[in-house]
Formats: C-alpha cells, sequence, structure tokens
C-alpha cells in the first residue's frame, strides 16, 4: 500500500466537483497540522482547549493552496490557457506556482508596494506577469472581473466557485483530527471567502444544509452525519482599519499593517453575513497593535510562526476570551492563514536587533552571560 499523499483533491475527490477525467493540478497541499497551543493558555490563564491550523505549510506558505488547486484544476479542464487574478498578495503566489505547475499563463494585479516581500518573491519567481497598480486590492478586483469579460483569461479569485470548494477541505481535515468539530471557529476575515467555506465545509460533514454555498443555495448537504451533527460557531476577525463587517457597509480606504486582509470591499458579503446567522457566530475587529501583540505571542511562547493577518484569528479570540464571549472550557481552533517568512520586513521591524560582536569566543561568552535568565 502506498502512502504518498498527492493532496486534497485526491484525498477527497468524492466530496468535490471533479471527474476521473479531470486533469489534476496538484502541489501536495493540504493535510497541514493542527498543533494545540500549550503555553498561551497558561499565559493567559484560561481553561480553554486552543488549536492552530497551521495553514503557512502549505506548498505557497498559505491557505489559497487548497482553493487554486481546484481553481487551476478546472480551468485547465476547461480548456482556459491563462488565469487571472487581484491580489494583495497571497493569491498571486498561489495562482503564480499553480500555473506554472499546469504550464499556463498568469497575470496578477497587486497594489504597488503593499504586499508583502515574500509573496511579490513567489509572483514573480514563478514566472506569473506581475501587474501592479496604482490603487488598492478593490480596484484590482473591479479591473479584473471588467478584463475578463472581453479576454480570455479565468478569474481565480474566491468569486470562483471552485476556490472555496477547495476550501471546505480545511474543515474536513479539522472534524477528521479532532474526531468532532470545534465549538468555535476563527479566521481573520478579508473577502470572507475562506470563513464561508470552513462554514459550507463542516456543514457537508455535519450533512446540514447551508445557503452560504453558491452550488447548491442550501440543497446539497451530504447527509453523512443524518443532519444532526454539530456545527462549530463561526468567528470572524478583522483588521480595525478594514473592517467593513464591523461597519456594517464597504470600506473605500483600508488600512492595516496586515496587509493581506487590506481589503475594504469583500467579495463574498452576503456569504459571510449568513455564515453569521446561520452559526450564531460574530465578527469583530482588532488593531494593528493588537494583531501584532499576537504575531509575537505565538512566534515567542509556541514556536509557531505566522504572518500578521493570520494572527488576527488568534489576536481575536483572546479578546473574546477577556470579555468571556467564549467561554471556558470550549474547544477553539483559530486559523493561521500564512507563514511568517512571507513578510519578513514586519518581523524583522518588531523584533530586537541582533547584537555584532568580534569574532571571538570572549565576546560571544559575554552574550551568553548577559542574555543567561537568573
Ligand atoms: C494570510 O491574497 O485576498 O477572507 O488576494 O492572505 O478569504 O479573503 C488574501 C487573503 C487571511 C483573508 N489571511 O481571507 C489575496 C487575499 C491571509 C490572506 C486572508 C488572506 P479571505
Amino acid at each position: 500500500m502506498t502512502t504518498h499523499y498527492t493532496g486534497l483533491i485526491e484525498r477527497y475527490r468524492s466530496r468535490l466537483p471533479v471527474g476521473e477525467k479531470t486533469p489534476i493540478i496538484s502541489l501536495g497541499e493540504g493535510a497541514t497540522p493542527l498543533i494545540e497551543l500549550v503555553n498561551l493558555p497558561k499565559r493567559i490563564g484560561k481553561n480553554v482547549r486552543l488549536l492552530v491550523k497551521f495553514e503557512g505549510l502549505n506548498p505557497t506558505g498559505s491557505f489559497k493552496d487548497r482553493g487554486m488547486t481546484m481553481a487551476v484544476t478546472k480551468a485547465v479542464e476547461a480548456g482556459s490557457k491563462a488565469i487571472i487574478c487581484a491580489s494583495t498578495g497571497n493569491t498571486s503566489a498561489a495562482a503564480a506556482a499553480y500555473a506554472a505547475r499546469a504550464g499556463i499563463t498568469s497575470f496578477v494585479l497587486i497594489p504597488e508596494g503593499k504586499i508583502a516581500l515574500g509573496k511579490l518573491s513567489q509572483a514573480m519567481m514563478h514566472g506569473s506577469v506581475v501587474i501592479q497598480i496604482k490603487g488598492n486590492f478593490d480596484a484590482g478586483m473591479r479591473l479584473v472581473q471588467e478584463v475578463a469579460e472581453s479576454m480570455p483569461v479565468t478569474i481565480v479569485n474566491s468569486i470562483n466557485p471552485f476556490r472555496l470548494q477547495g476550501q471546505k477541505t480545511a474543515a474536513f481535515e479539522i472534524v477528521e483530527e479532532l474526531g468532532r468539530a470545534p465549538d468555535f471557529h476563527a479566521l481573520p476575515v478579508g473577502n470572507a471567502g475562506n470563513i464561508t467555506a470552513h462554514w459550507i465545509g463542516y456543514s457537508e460533514y455535519a450533512g446540514q444544509n447551508t445557503k452560504a454555498c453558491v452550488f447548491c443555495q442550501g440543497a446539497c448537504a451530504y447527509q453523512q452525519g443524518g443532519g444532526s451533527a454539530k456545527r462549530p460557531v463561526m468567528l470572524g476577525y478583522q483588521a480595525a482599519g478594514a473592517a467593513p463587517f464591523l461597519r456594517g457597509a464597504m470600506v473605500d480606504n483600508p488600512e492595516t499593517v496586515a496587509t493581506a486582509i487590506r481589503i475594504g470591499h469583500p467579495m463574498s458579503w452576503k456569504q459571510a453575513w449568513t455564515v453569521k446567522e446561520e452559526s450564531g457566530g460574530w465578527f469583530d475587529e482588532c488593531s494593528d497593535e493588537e494583531i501584532l501583540a499576537a504575531q509575537a505571542l505565538l512566534a515567542r511562547t509556541e514556536g509557531v510562526f505566522c504572518e500578521p493577518a493570520s494572527a488576527t484569528s488568534v489576536a481575536g479570540v483572546l479578546k473574546s476570551l477577556a470579555q468571556g464571549r467564549i467561554p471556558e472550557g470550549a474547544t477553539i481552533v483559530c486559523t493561521l492563514t500564512g507563514h511568517g517568512l512571507k513578510d519578513p520586513d514586519t518581523a524583522i521591524a518588531q523584533s530586537t536587533r541582533p547584537v555584532t560582536v568580534e569574532a571571538s569566543r570572549e565576546a560571544i561568552e559575554q552574550v551568553i552571560t548577559r542574555n543567561m535568565a537568573g
């Protein structure tokens, strides 16, 4: 028996819109670790089970690979020779890599100067046609939709419904690993595609309907749980400067250090409100300071390095725990959407600078003595 893992489409084939002849484009995405946090709950003095789903360990370093394997697979199946997306960075990295794998062209629109260095390097290295626009993600998204009307390019942003189909598999993995759905599931929210995809995944697994699924509008749930299995309460956390779900309206000039979620006009606006309603969840916002503090806390107390946007899920949960909105005893999963290496500039800016010394034994010993506890 072979144990070679070949990606989430093969693993969840029966639950995804692929056929026998579909040419699967995969880089071995999915099957990311669900890490139980051991130090952080003690540190905040809360009796909770807190786990992080580290999506930064996907092939291009973010959860976008789950959606991109499906979107590019379906684009190739349909005979498309080029894909296009607007991106705050991670979608462009994934699109570039999967297009390279498929041997097709990728065009990515990114906001000039506002995407993290690692993500830019990925899109460039994979040979994408990188188009920097003098505008933000929302402007790029509008342009992509306009251009795709007249040009032979397939949009691979999350308005492409195959994206959410791929991303829903993260929820399958969590239920399979925990043996049940968590009580709460927290995610950073930008376009709100991922929170919607997770809800679709949890709903399918529980054999329950959801109106958030654009394919079926609530009619195609898998009936495996007999319609009775539990689903989590879904929590969506936004950066305060880019929080349309908190304002209850689109935001025209979003700003945040978490550039991945610097989005003011979310594409899955309606679906995300449905997720909130159906799950009994909520949206909340975190300041840039809270986001960076959570990122550093994860890195320094748990050894987990995620990018700033990803830490928003943990920052939000810390806030909701402090407020008593999440009760003690709860099992909570936070999605860490992307790897910390994506954004080295932000990591370095908030960390202690390295010391520079002579290349001598004495100098090193001095540094050790100075830094030993006690
Ligand atoms: C690390 O790459 O929209 O709420 O263009 O990169 O599903 O949009 C990125 C989004 C969270 C938000 N965390 O997810 C893009 C892009 C990270 C991200 C989100 C993104 P959605």
